[in-house]
Order: C-alpha cells, then structure tokens, then sequence
C-alpha cells in the first residue's frame, strides 16, 4: 500500500520499527545453559556497572572498599537510596531501570525495592526469559565468548542442546591484549605455545581459534581495542593479529569486529566501572580495511569524535560495516545524531544500534530507547522524500526496518536470517 500523507507516514514508520523483531548483534548476555553467566533480576539491574560509577559521584564519603565489601544487595539497596531515592533517575542508565519496572508492569507509585524483589522471585528462569523476549521483540542476541574463562569454558564442553536465540561470537581480547599472561592458558587447554611468537606458537593459535570456532559456531570474532590502538605497528599484538586473526577469518569467512577507544581502568578503584574512553586513529581503522580486502569488519569506536570519519571510512571499504552506538554512546542524544549522521552518510548500510544488554531485562530499556530514535530519524528521512514527491510502500518501509534492525548484518555475514 502507498503512504499518502505524512501522518500516514509517521504512525506507519512508529509502528514498524516497535514491532520489528531485532537481531541484538552485541551483547554480554548468556543462555540458561550457562548457568550463573546469565544475570537477571533487580539486584542485578540495580548493581550494572553503569550505575555504580554514578552512585560513587553522589556519596564522596563512601570508600571504594567499604562498597565492594558489601553483599550484591546491599550495594543494591545503596544504589537504589542512592540515585532513585535521593535524587531524581534521569540518566539514560537509570531511566532504563525504571522503564524496564514500568514495562514489566511494576507499580512506580510506591517506590518499593522489596515488591519489586517479591516479583522477580517469583519467576522462573526459563518462562522468564521467553517473557523478555516476547516484550522486547528482540528475535536473538549475539553473546560475548571468551574461550579462557574457566567457568565459560567448562559449559562449553558439556556441549549442552544451544537455543537458538543466543548466538556466539568469539572474544579474543586476552588473546589480543595481554597475550603475556594469556599464552600460559591456552597451553593449558593443550596447545604447545610459547610466549615469543614462533612459528609453532603462531600455528598453535590459528589451530585453537579453528577449535574454538568449530565448537562455538560464532557469527564473527571480537576484540575491544585501545584508544591508542595502531596498525600496522610493531607490536605483539599487530603480528597476532596479521598472522592468526586475519588468515583465520578470512579462512572461515568470519568478521573480525573491532572496538576501539576504550581507556582500561582509567580508576581501578571503580572494577568494572573503571574504563574510560579516548579518541582513536581512524588511519588504522583505514588501513586495515583496505590492506585486507578479502576480510570482512565489523567496526565500531568509542569516542563521538572518531564517529563522523568512521562512517566516511565505511563509504571507501565495502568489506567494513560500522555497528552500534556504543557504551558511552548509548544515550539518546548522541544516538540520535550518530544515527542521523550515518544514515546521511550510508543510507542502510548500517547496523545502527546493539544493545550491549549484560543483564536480560535490560533488553526491554536498550530497545525501547533505541527503537524511539531510530523511528524519529528514520520518519525525518522519509519526511524529506515524501516533499520532494517520493513515494513510499508500506512494504518497502518494511524491509528497510528489517534491514536495519538485523537483516544488514545477516546479508554481510552471508548467512540466511534464522526465521
Ligand atoms: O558496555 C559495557 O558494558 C562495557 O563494559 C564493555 O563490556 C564493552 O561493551 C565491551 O564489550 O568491552
Ligand atoms: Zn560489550
């Protein structure tokens, strides 16, 4: 059916991108089969590593060790007391809890931790994540595999029966960036490595990424990168990753997706809370790309700086496809002009938003923001076609959603959307 007025439009463009299901391309979510890897629930909401490092800004009395030394539901209560309590939720990390109670059906009138605990334990794992799910209608989410955890590596080997909503993908960040303590476990796992990088060490590798991704089936190979991340270097990691990372993906036909312009434990005192970001060289992201045409990347950086010439790099190197809008990004004003920015720059050839969910429920907040901005952006762009005397099938609005939200990255990766 053709779109005949504005109005039309724009209930048209909401409606479809709410209800579109969405391929979730990064996140830190995990199957039930992982077992204690899969968080859900308040206390966990409460205790995202986001909202720790804002708590901190609110109590400078409270000494980083008094505050890890307490259980996860005292530093839950504190947290709570803390930002939604004392003082008003309107950071995007904040406003993500209150909208998932709020689309979980919680009653926000009263303000009650404890009803909100009663309510999460009263479900049950399994129902509970279809539940999500269902309400976020996000059809699968790609988790974060790291192959040297103990614990992680162990579920993997129970070779337990996959669902298919939770894809791998193989994280190779100890690999890449600290291959001076990582070396000593993949020999471990059984292959005759050394710290220097011989040629055997280098074979013994590929053989381990082979391994890991027969056993994974992982969509593509991730690595966070530094803000000062250079290529090429002379450095450990710019060999592991010209003589291991780029001949295995190419191989295998898998992306190596980069992510780049994290500032590790810029205050170690904060955990995981502790990274930062910095403005990285968009001359190596260049170069990569197009010194490797044969190999496909996925690319997203930190820093709003780095974001512009990212999307004009795309522009040059059709094996590269920018994803995201990461972390620190991940608020609605910055969303909205980088997804604005990149669909200016790409048209659709873009995955523009992953939820980075590490906590299930989190699925329902990511997505609900994310779906808002990209159906604004989107309605001003068909906006601008229709006064021009385009128009648009409904259907067509459809498979540019689709795309968007998922089918992009299917169609790059080259493998058929799972229905
Ligand atoms: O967004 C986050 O939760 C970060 O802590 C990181 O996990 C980041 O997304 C990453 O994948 O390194
Ligand atoms: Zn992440």
């Amino acid at each position: 059916m053709t779109i005949r007025s504005q109005q039309e439009l724009e209930a048209f463009v909401k409606e479809t991108v709410n209800t579109c299901p969405v391929t979730d391309i990064h996140t830190h979510l995990f199957a039930e089969s992982f077992g204690e890897l899969l968080l859900w629930g308040i206390d966990e909401l409460l205790t995202y590593h986001y909202l720790i490092a804002e708590t901190f800004r609110f109590l400078p009395e409270l000494s980083y060790d008094k505050f890890w030394n307490m259980s996860k539901k005292e530093q839950a209560d504190l947290i709570w007391n803390t930002l939604f309590i004392e003082n008003t939720p309107y950071s995007e990390a904040c406003r993500g809890v209150v909208t998932v109670l709020n689309r979980l059906g919680l009653d926000l009138s009263q303000r009650d931790l404890e009803q909100y605990r009663a309510y999460f334990r009263s479900q049950n794992t399994k129902d509970y994540i279809d539940h999500i799910f269902e309400l976020s209608k996000v059809k699968s989410v790609v988790m974060t595999n790291d192959p040297l955890d103990d614990y992680e590596r162990a579920c993997w080997m129970e070779e337990a029966p996959r669902d298919p909503r939770f894809l791998a993908a193989l994280r190779i960040d100890p690999l890449l960036n600290q291959w001076s303590s990582s070396w000593s476990k993949l020999k471990d796992q059984g292959y005759p490595v050394e710290e220097e990088l011989t040629s055997q060490t280098i074979s013994e590798i590929k053989q381990f990424l082979h391994d890991w991704i027969k056993r994974m089936d992982p969509l593509y190979l991730a690595v966070s990168l530094p803000d000062d991340f250079a290529y090429p270097e002379e450095s450990v990691r710019s060999r592991l990753i010209n003589e291991c990372i780029l001949p295995v993906t190419r191989e295998t036909g898998l992306p190596f997706a980069m992510m780049i312009g994290v500032k590790r434990q810029v205050n170690p005192s904060l955990k995981s809370a502790g990274d930062s970001v910095g403005k990285s060289d968009i001359g190596a992201v260049e170069r990569i790309v197009s010194q490797n045409p044969d190999n496909k990347f996925l690319v997203t950086m930190l820093s709003r700086e780095n974001q512009h010439e990212l999307a004009v790099t795309a522009r040059k190197n059709r094996n590269m496809l920018v994803f995201g809008c990461w972390w620190f990004l991940n608020n609605p004003s910055l969303i909205e002009e980088i997804t604005r920015m990149r669909l200016e720059l790409l048209g659709g050839s873009v995955i523009p938003q992953h939820s980075d969910c590490r906590i299930l429920d989190q699925l329902l907040y990511k997505w609900d923001h994310s779906r808002q901005i990209i159906a604004k952006v989107l309605c001003d762009k068909y906006t601008d076609l229709f006064q021009a005397g385009w128009r648009l099938e409904e259907e067509e609005i459809r498979q540019d959603v689709e795309d968007l939200l998922g089918g992009t990255f299917w169609k790059f990766i080259g493998r058929p959307e799972p229905q």
